[in-house]
């Protein structure tokens, strides 16, 4: 059966359900009265992905006969999510493949829920990398995303007694009918052994052990179908499978330990999320996967070009963050030890090759590697290391005002203590261009972690704000919102986000207001059902859904958001003649499973939520929920059922956030810090349509300076302190009533989040939300203008920016 979908028409589904069936026949060998719904599942996939295959070859057939330049996004991370539901509104097949699953009895919505998410990511970077993969196809752009396919992706989060617990999250159980293995595409990487001296002069690395990567390939649709690009993920297997001659031995442990160490390499995802992930594996999956992209992007190089020296014309290779930025020795190892060039000549291309992004300034949170580590895993990249560095300092020592401090802030070692390869200057020396991910991310980079490299490289520091794929995040998320901005504005907004700025005028509509909060209100109806069903909290879709959900960490301050809850219960319990605005809070996220106070703030949600919701004195006033497993796909369906959006991390700790975003072009109102891209979002909104509070990254940085007393503030504030010490003294936790005891201590004596400094303003904020919140058709205009003015935001602008200012590909 050779039947494609392209070929119909919207109410021709008959050959497509024929199509259907007989893949689920031929392939996966069951029939239509037998099959599960993951058989179903599979058959639609593979059925609809013909058409991919095909525009698939079309896209890298059109590149290889342009001599097209092509873009490779290295990432130790892409949390793609599911696909299913993308591929098929990209491809604009939705309406054919549910109308003939239909006849065959079958819903496709509960088809798209039993897919698995691929989590091979922790959050924001790896988020951004997705998003990414999705614009560069849309906008045509030939691309590769280079990463890792782990068969643990992010842990599952169950939530015992409000605890966390991780579990192994298996996306591969039932297979993956996205994915092609290309067993021709395999290359050998090496570790450790040594390096010796040749007759000619030449060095030559013989690692005393070696792993085989294998490539495995996952189309990404881009809008209409347009161009098909390629996600390779490697797999990792030993060269000798199995040793025969130690099975034969009766050692069948040993006979398989070459596989297992390989398996071992690409098992887990480490879960640490901006904090380093400290271990030799980790250095080994990095090395890894930066060796099999180089050399396969080498190897096509040469394959279409035959000149190795034209390679910055015809490749630009972006560094998502400093996961991968041991691929600058790498390159430079093929250059100089395989290809045979010159030392100058391969720094030269290599960096003109290269880009590097930064996405945190948060020193903990930068990479280096213990140098006899580093020595004892990769001697040969060792020596090209001290070779750059060598070269670097030199330039540096050539500038005027570089004096010794500069130098060692430079330099690509950490010399004070144990010496460390910092691998976040190996980047940026080895890159044409470094970005931050928005203004004040970028403006703070050149100011802080990276002063001295910007003084000695001026020009190389730019900005790229981040943004988010409109199909995923608008289209797909919140069909109901989309269909009535079309019938609004006409469907150009759907190729041009920017385009939904013409919804401005229908702010002050009264009929389109309407409108548009029935359609949040259907949403936030669809989310009540699932938190009934998921944890049983029932909620009042009529409440005001205020929603904080992301990676839990101390700098992005769920803490504040649940003490100033604590504090409104403590008022409505008090005041409970007052107008309150009732209220859902929301929060979702995972805590690394080693981050012992992010884990704590996890269990106080949980112990709020259960007290508050269980106190009848505030009723449906107040409702707490902490929604377990947060992912991609909860990401969906939560964000177009929220009204208010918190992005309330200390000023100067946010690169930039995405979910900002997707909130604001799902209509909810931000309540947020001067922090990251928040500042553009409020540039764009303008300020009547969001809630800025608290300190400024320049009042952060003179408060942490100039000495700051958070007793005192403590002290000051009656509605803190009384928050505070009810939370300390055990009041959410009877069972145990100094678990958070350290919690708050560490308030009173540091603070260094400024969780105390920002909390009246915070309040006062929240009261300012009720308050417009009492305003429906002002809340209504509002929202209207977040979803008008963000259309900036999406990642086909900022793949724009970077294709035309770093990549030179458009
Ligand atoms: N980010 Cl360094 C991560 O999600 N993980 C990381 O390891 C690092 C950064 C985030 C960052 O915290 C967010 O502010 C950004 O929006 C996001 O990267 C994408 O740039």
């Amino acid at each position: 059966m050779t039947t494609t979908i392209t070929t119909l028409h919207v109410d021709d589904t008959g050959p497509l359900a024929d199509a259907i069936v007989d893949t689920l026949v031929h392939r996966i060998g069951k029939d239509a009265a037998n099959a599960r719904p993951h058989d179903w599942l599979a058959a639609t996939i593979l059925t609809v992905r013909n058409d991919i295959i095909e525009r698939w070859m079309a896209s890298t057939r059109e590149a290889h006969a342009a001599g097209a330049k092509r873009v490779y996004y290295l990432s130790l991370e892409f949390l793609i999510g599911r696909l299913l539901r993308d591929a098929l509104s990209n491809m604009g097949v939705m309406a054919q493949v549910a109308g003939a699953l239909q006849t065959l009895g079958v819903d496709l919505a509960d088809l798209e829920e039993i897919e698995p998410d691929a989590a091979l990511g922790n959050g924001g970077l790896g988020r951004l990398a997705a998003c990414f993969m999705e614009s560069l196809a849309s906008l045509d752009l030939p691309a590769y995303g280079y990463g890792i396919r782990y068969v643990n992706g992010m842990f599952r989060q169950r939530i015992d007694d409000g605890w966390q617990v991780e579990l192994p999250e298996t996306w591969l159980s039932h297979g993956n009918p996205w994915e092609f293995e290309r067993r021709e595409s395999a290359y050998f990487v090496g570790f450790g052994g040594e390096v010796v001296g040749t007759e000619t002069g030449a060095v030559h690395w013989k690692p005393a052990e070696a792993i085989e990567a294998i490539a495995v390939d996952t189309p990404v649709v881009g809008w209409r179908g347009k161009r098909v690009n390629t996600l390779r993920l490697w797999t990792a297997q030993a060269i000798d499978p199995i040793r025969l001659d130690r099975f034969n031995a009766g050692d069948y442990t040993g006979a398989l330990a070459g596989q297992l160490a390989a398996e071992t390499l690409v098992r887990v995802l480490y879960p640490s999320d901006s904090s380093p992930a400290g271990q030799e594996l980790r250095l080994r999956q990095e090395y890894f996967f930066s060796s099999a992209s180089i050399q396969d992007i080498v190897r096509r190089h040469i394959q279409y070009f035959h000149d190795i020296r034209t390679l910055p014309d015809k490749a630009a290779i972006q560094l998502n963050d400093t996961h991968p930025a041991v691929s600058v020795a790498e390159l430079m190892h093929l250059l100089v030890d395989h290809h045979d060039l010159g030392f100058e000549q391969a720094w030269d291309i290599t960096r003109r090759t290269f880009g590097y992004t930064n996405h945190t300034l948060l020193p903990e949170a930068l990479e280096s590697w213990p140098l006899h580590l580093f020595e004892r895993l990769l001697p040969r990249h060792m020596q090209l290391i001290y070779a750059i560095n060598a070269k670097l300092l030199r330039e540096a020592r050539a500038v005027e005002g570089m004096d010794d401090r500069a130098i060692a802030a430079i330099s690509l070692i950490d010399e004070g203590g144990e010496r460390r390869v910092r691998m976040a200057n190996l980047a940026f020396a080895g890159s044409h261009s470094v970005n931050g991910v928005a203004a004040l991310h970028t403006e703070l980079m050149k100011q802080t972690v990276f002063a001295d490299l910007h003084h000695l490289y001026p020009t190389r520091i730019n900005n790229k704000t981040n943004g988010i794929t409109p199909r995923r995040w608008l289209r797909q998320c919140n069909p109901q919102l989309t269909a009535l901005i079309r019938e609004a504005i006409g469907p150009g907004f759907e190729d041009d986000a920017e385009k939904l700025i013409a919804l401005t005028e229908f702010a002050q509509d009264a009929n389109f207001r309407e409108r548009f909060l029935s359609i949040k209100r259907s949403n936030k109806v669809g989310l009540a059902n699932y938190l009934r069903e998921s944890t049983g909290l029932r909620v009042d879709p009529d409440a005001l859904f205020d929603v904080q959900i992301k990676r839990i960490h101390e700098y992005k301050r769920q803490l504040l958001n649940i003490i100033e809850t604590v504090a409104l219960y403590d008022q409505i319990r008090s005041h409970p003649e007052r107008d309150w605005t009732p209220r859902v809070k929301l929060f979702a996220g995972k805590a690394a499973s080693s981050y012992h106070n992010a884990k704590l703030v996890i269990k106080l949600a949980n112990d709020v939520a259960r007290r508050v919701n269980s106190d009848p004195s505030v009723g449906h006033l107040l409702k707490v929920g902490f929604v377990p497993n947060y992912n991609v796909s909860l990401a969906e369906k939560i964000i177009p059922a929220a009204d208010l959006s918190e992005q309330i991390s200390t000023a100067g700790m946010e690169a930039s956030g995405t979910g900002n975003m997707k909130f604001a072009l799902n209509g909810a109102l931000t309540i947020g810090t001067l922090d990251g891209a928040n500042v553009e979002i409020k540039e764009h909104v303008g300020d009547e349509h969001i809630v800025i509070f608290g300190l400024t990254a320049d009042e952060v940085a003179a408060k942490r300076r100039d000495g700051y007393n958070p007793r005192a503030v403590i002290e000051g504030s009656p509605e803190l302190r009384q928050a505070v010490s009810a939370i300390a003294s055990g009041v959410f936790s009877p069972d145990d009533p100094g678990r958070y005891a350290g919690l708050m201590g560490g308030l009173y004596d540091g603070d260094w989040f400024m969780v105390a400094a920002d909390f009246d303003a915070y309040a006062a904020a929240q009261r300012q939300v009720d308050t417009r919140w009492q305003d429906q058709a002002g809340w209504a205009t509002s929202a209207i203008h977040n979803v008008a003015k963000v259309g900036w935001f999406s990642s086909d602008r900022t793949i724009r920016q970077y294709a035309e200012e770093i990549w030179n590909v458009m």
